[in-house]
This record gives C-alpha cells, sequence and structure tokens, in this order.
C-alpha cells in the first residue's frame, strides 16, 4: 500500500463510528433453547460495562442502542438511571427501541391490529420512547414491527398499510427538532405469511408518508438471499432516504451472525457504494452504524469486538476504491477496469494500516487480544455466572 493509501485508510476510519445493542450482551437463544453463558450481562448496568469494555479497545463505539422494554421498563422514569450509567461507564444512550411485539396485546399486531385500542396503545409506547429519545439527547428513535399475517386472506393488507401511514406520521409529528425515526423492514418471521413492512420499498413509501425526519433502516440481515442490498442502498442514498444499518450477517435469513462471517464482499460492497456516494457528491452521508446481533455460542463482548474490527476493515477496503478510475471505466464501459477496481481494493491488505491507525490514536494495535488479556472477562465470569445459572433470562 503506497503512504496515499495509508492516509485514505486513516481518513476513511477517522469517520467509522458504530452503535452497540444492549440486546447484544444479554443471554439469547433460538425458539429451541438457550445456552447460557456465564459472562452475559443480565442488568442494564452490566450492558454499559461491557459496551464500554468494547469502546475502550476499539475506540469507535461511543454509544449503545436501548430497547425500551428490556432497558427502561418503567419507562421515561428510566432515563435518569440510563444517564448515569452512560456517565459511569463513558458510553452514551444510542438509538431508542420502541418494543411492538412482545405484549400479548399484539398477538395480531401492533400498527397494523384491527383492534383501533390496541393501535393507540402502540402508538402511545413510540410516543413515550420519543419521549425517552428527547430526555436523553438520543437523536434516533428506531421503529422495528413484527405485524403481519400467518394465513393467506386472514388480513387486511390495503387497510393496515393505512393504518401505518397515519399512525407513522402522528408519531413523526412528536418528534423534536433534529430527532429522527428510522424505519426497519424485514421480510418475514414471525410473521410466516404476510409481513406489514417487510421490504425496503414498503419501508421508503411509508417514511415517507411520514414526513421528513422518517428515514429507511436496512438491517442486514432481512433480505431474501438473492438480494442485491447495496443496490438498495444505492438507491436509498440517491432519494436521500437511507437513515441507518444493523449490521449482522446471514446465510438463511435473520440469523444474526457476526458481521462479514458469511460474506465479507457484501459488505465491502454495501460500503463501496457509500463511498463512492460521498466521493460523488463530496459531502459525508448521514448515516447511523449499529450493530444487530444476537450471539448463542460466541462470547457476547468478542463477537461484538469481531463485528467492530470486521466492520473497519471492510470499510477501509472499500475506501481504497479510486473513484475516479472507476467512474472513467464505468463511463467507457470497460468492464474489466471497472471491476478490478472493487477486486483490487478488496485484495488490499488493510490491516498494517489499521494497526497504524490505532497506534495514533493510542489504541491497542489488536482490540481482541487486549480484551482478552484485560482479565474482564474473568472477573465478570466470576461475578455472574450464578446470577446467570439461575436465571433463564428472556429473548435479550
Ligand atoms: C428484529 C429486528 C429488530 C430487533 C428485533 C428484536 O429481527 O432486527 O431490529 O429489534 O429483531
Ligand atoms: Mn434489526
Ligand atoms: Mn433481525
Amino acid at each position: 500500500m503506497t503512504s496515499k493509501d495509508t492516509e485514505r485508510v486513516f481518513q476513511a476510519l477517522d469517520h467509522l463510528q458504530i452503535e452497540l445493542p444492549s440486546w447484544g450482551f444479554a443471554n439469547t437463544g433460538t425458539r429451541f433453547g438457550k445456552f447460557l453463558q456465564p459472562a452475559a450481562a443480565s442488568s442494564l448496568e452490566e450492558k454499559f460495562s461491557d459496551a464500554g469494555q468494547v469502546h475502550a479497545v476499539t475506540g469507535v463505539c461511543p454509544t449503545m442502542a436501548l430497547h425500551v422494554l428490556w432497558d427502561l421498563p418503567g419507562g421515561l422514569k428510566g432515563s435518569k438511571d440510563v444517564s448515569a450509567l452512560a456517565k459511569r461507564y463513558g458510553v452514551q444512550p444510542g438509538s431508542i427501541n420502541p418494543n411492538l411485539f412482545q405484549d400479548q396485546i399484539y398477538k395480531h399486531g401492533s400498527f397494523g391490529n384491527p383492534d383501533e385500542s390496541i393501535r393507540q396503545a402502540a402508538l402511545q409506547h413510540v410516543t413515550d420512547s420519543i419521549a425517552i429519545g428527547q430526555e436523553l439527547r438520543s437523536r434516533d428513535v428506531s421503529l422495528w414491527f413484527a405485524d403481519g399475517s400467518n394465513y393467506p386472506g386472514t388480513a387486511n393488507i390495503r387497510q393496515r398499510k393505512k393504518w401505518f401511514e397515519q399512525l407513522l406520521q402522528d408519531a413523526h409529528s412528536e418528534l423534536a427538532l433534529g430527532q429522527r425515526m428510522l424505519v426497519e423492514y424485514k421480510p418475514f418471521e414471525p410473521a410466516f405469511y404476510h409481513t406489514d413492512i417487510a421490504d425496503w420499498g414498503m419501508s421508503f413509501l411509508l417514511a415517507r408518508a411520514a414526513g421528513p425526519q422518517a428515514k429507511v433502516l436496512v438491517d442486514t440481515g432481512h433480505h431474501y438471499l438473492a438480494q442485491n442490498i447495496e443496490q438498495i442502498v444505492a438507491w436509498l442514498l440517491s432519494e436521500d432516504m437511507l437513515g441507518g444499518f444493523h449490521f449482522n450477517d446471514r446465510r438463511y435469513a435473520d440469523d444474526d451472525l457476526t458481521l462479514g462471517s458469511i460474506d465479507p464482499y457484501q459488505v465491502f460492497r454495501i460500503f463501496h457504494e457509500i463511498l463512492y456516494f460521498e466521493w460523488e457528491v463530496d459531502q459525508r452521508a448521514d448515516i447511523a452504524y449499529m450493530v444487530d446481533q444476537s450471539h448463542n455460542l460466541k462470547g457476547k463482548i468478542e463477537a461484538m469486538i469481531q463485528t467492530v474490527t470486521m466492520a473497519q476493515e471492510l470499510f477501509a477496503k472499500a475506501a481504497l476504491v479510486n473513484h475516479k478510475k472507476l467512474a472513467a471505466a464505468q463511463q467507457k464501459s470497460d468492464l474489466i477496469a471497472a471491476e478490478s477496481c472493487l477486486q483490487d481494493a478488496f485484495a488490499s491488505d488493510v490491516r498494517p494500516a489499521i494497526r497504524d491507525w490505532r497506534r495514533s490514536k493510542g489504541l491497542p494495535e489488536n482490540p481482541m487480544q487486549a480484551f482478552l488479556e484485560s482479565g474482564y472477562l474473568e472477573r465478570i465470569s466470576r461475578e455472574r455466572a450464578a446470577q446467570n445459572a439461575a436465571t433463564a433470562s428472556s429473548y435479550a
């Protein structure tokens, strides 16, 4: 790599910050069972503490996404505790995630529920979540809906779409200046026939109907296998509708595996579309990069460090694409030259440059090693083991 390449890697890394999900530190499992980890976090304090460790060794994870039901079960009242913990552990509250899927009332949906009182209860929960975001000075409220149906003919799809439009508009009107609402999509699960917000087009239309502070959230695991995710990203960028990401990887569906563990070239191509866009418009895209993973088998903190460092590596590789050369090759329809721009960048070993960048920031060159040698894991495993063995906690 030339010194100019190293400079590009440095610049790219300076701008990549990644939010960690509180629920990624807690015990979790599949619908078949849960394998408890002695080191898993079971309180909000433990989640903040673990996120603080990831931030300490990587230096790029200053915020933690909060799940209202799991982290602020008392609603707005919980904000004080959150602020105190944020201060103590040096990690700020990140996006606020309402829960519109776990309560018994949501059996037949939340915003799409035929029962008006349930729709209103769901809206109230979102409104409360927006207020929590304002109190905590967190910018994004992230909405994911499990709404859908399992059997043909059982739900009025068009009517539910209207309810979603209306309620998202109502929620949008509660946003403060600068606050954003991110609308996430997912093709299936838990609904197995139709999902109300199944793809990016549906998120896009609903976000646009809601108002200017609503954007689309792309969870990398929420696509059918053959789908071209980077094209979706390119379209959303060109429409100024890309609000953020939930990073994870998958082999089949919503597997929530660590980023790039299955298909690193896919992640690279997504980053490339973003950086190519930024080069063209000569401006940074306003994107919230967040992790949304649930680690059943891997250690939770280690998995998070893996994802963050993998994101940095693939982002740095994408930053090496020669945009000028690529644009010229595309213009001439020189297919080999154009494709090589991506392949050469992807094949570059950026690890030495990343180590240099870390050293320049006073960070450990190898975050994973630094974490494993810190003794933190042994300590929390000892301290938390009994509690974890006794409580097969819920999803997060
Ligand atoms: C969904 C989606 C959401 C997350 C829930 C728990 O699959 O990815 O972002 O909040 O799971
Ligand atoms: Mn997600
Ligand atoms: Mn998911």
